[in-house]
């Protein structure tokens, strides 16, 4: 664990169209993750089997890239503290029915189709995922409040 660790996080194509983009970086960023990365993008189909590919012989694997394709995401990656593992847990779980309220998806969805927000579930998955949506790098910084968090 360092605090450095970085995960990727999108905003799903209802979340933006929900207007839902500033409340989710509020949380990350007022709990104290850094954005090093941010981007709106409209992601392809070709591009999303890739970010899915472990799921590809799932059967809700077709609508899953239908949905993603729908709309624009908003692409992040945070830096902190446990970023991967405290990101899933902000997230909730992937059904929003079994989400603790006070968790993204406990708070603003309802359906396990339409669950607005994607995490890295491991530092392993969210290197090849920063890599995958920011192929041209991101941006070290030093935020001035790092010696007040950490
Ligand atoms: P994500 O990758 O989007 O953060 O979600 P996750 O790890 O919590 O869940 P995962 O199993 O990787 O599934 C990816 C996304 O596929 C959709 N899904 N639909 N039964 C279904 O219809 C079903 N199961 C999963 C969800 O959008 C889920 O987030």
């Amino acid at each position: 664990m360092s605090t450095t660790e970085r995960t990727y996080i999108m905003v799903k194509p209802d979340g933006v169209q929900r207007g839902l983009v500033g409340k989710i970086i509020t949380r990350f960023e007022e709990r104290g993750y850094k954005i090093v990365a941010l981007k709106f993008v409209q992601p392809t189909e070709e591009h999303l089997e890739k970010h899915y590919a472990d799921l590809r012989n799932k059967p809700f694997f077709p609508g899953l890239i239908k949905y993603m394709a729908s709309g624009p995401v908003v692409a992040i990656v945070f830096e902190g503290l446990d970023a991967v593992k405290t990101g899933r847990a902000m997230l909730g779980a992937t059904n929003p029915l079994a989400s603790p309220i006070g968790s993204i998806r406990g708070d603003f969805c309802l359906a396990v189709g339409r669950n607005i927000i994607h995490g890295s579930d491991s530092v392993e998955s969210a290197n090849k995922e920063i890599a995958l949506w920011f192929p041209e790098g991101i941006t070290e910084w030093k935020s001035v409040f790092e010696n007040w968090i950490y």
